[in-house]
């Protein structure tokens, strides 16, 4: 496990590294905005996703710089949806990565403002020489990232997300919600190199089962941790899924079942990756590290 850790250190140096290339702060009155976004991605976060991206890389021999530029735009894409997503029409939190939120830190409008930007310019990474030489494969991956973030991915997730603080929802729905909010850009994460490698068929779906589990198990974790976890740990205000009567997975189907279905994801991502053999074994460990994360 310890190394999979270092694996997080070394994505989230490796995408640090690129977002000062990419977000210097301006010498004029835009500055303001810059050091929002700066203050919500760098040093940000586990770079969990940005992890998946170099590792997947590895396994299909693309080269690290196009990876490090696919994993810097996915970042941003991530930090703008929590930025978004922490303010007071959302879900109203004062505390993110063990730091104050980017609306309590600047302001609400600054804000918004950081995650449009952080949006809006991760596509000019995605889409930069640097990410592949290839023009029809960045435009794949703009494509990709585009579809997996928008009404049908995250944000439709998150639209389905405000409707469930209002009614229950099953099983089923919960799944579908959790599919998209969490899952699409987990989805993207563990795909994108591969697809920017000209992976086979045979090898992306297999990538996108592991994908569809992980991302279940992420959100399952994500619940159980609202449930259990300890608040200075996970870095953010926790206990909220019950004081607002949200429907979880936790909520639904009890601790006992909702830890036992992650671990049965568990055991289907893995099967996932026998293709790849001893190739995977660092997905095999996140998928690990998942099920046991405590932040
Ligand atoms: C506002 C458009 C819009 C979307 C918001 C992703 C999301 C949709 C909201 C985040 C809510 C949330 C806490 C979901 C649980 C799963 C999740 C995405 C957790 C945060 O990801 P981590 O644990 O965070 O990888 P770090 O800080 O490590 O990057």
């Amino acid at each position: 496990m310890s190394n999979f850790k270092d694996q997080l250190k070394i994505a989230r140096a490796a995408v640090d590294q690129n977002l000062e290339k990419w977000l210097p702060i301006p010498d004029n009155l835009s500055a303001r905005v810059v050091e929002a976004m700066r203050y919500a991605t760098i040093g940000g976060g586990k770079a969990f996703r940005a992890f998946l991206i170099l590792t997947t890389a590895k396994m299909f021999d693309l080269p690290e710089q196009n990876a490090i530029n696919i994993a810097t735009a996915m970042e941003m894409v991530h930090a703008y949806s929590l930025i978004h997503d922490d303010l007071p029409a959302m879900d109203n939190d004062t505390m993110r990565r063990g730091k104050p939120t980017t609306h309590i830190q600047f302001d609400e409008a600054t804000a918004i403002l950081a995650g449009d930007a952080l949006l809006t310019n991760a596509f000019e990474v995605l889409a930069d020489e640097a990410t592949n030489k290839d023009g029809s494969i960045r435009a794949k991956l703009v494509k990709m990232l585009a579809h997996l973030a928008g009404k049908d991915g995250m944000v439709g997730g998150q639209m389905i997300d405000l409707i469930g603080e209002k009614q229950t929802l099953n099983l089923e729905q919960i799944e579908m919600l959790q599919d998209k909010k969490t899952g699409a850009l987990l989805m993207f994460a563990s795909t994108a190199s591969a697809v920017a490698a000209k992976a086979t068929e045979e090898q992306l779906n297999a990538l996108k089962t592991y994908a569809k589990c992980i991302g279940l198990m992420f959100q399952i974790t994500d619940d159980i941790l609202d449930v259990v976890g300890d608040s200075a740990t996970v870095g953010k205000t926790l206990g909220k899924d019950k004081t607002e009567t949200k429907s979880t997975f936790v909520s639904v189907l009890g601790l006992d079942a909702a830890r036992k279905k992650a671990e049965d994801l568990g055991v289907e991502a893995e099967q996932a990756l026998s293709i790849f053999g001893d190739k995977a074994n660092a997905l095999r460990e996140a998928a690990r590290f998942i099920l046991e994360r405590n932040y």
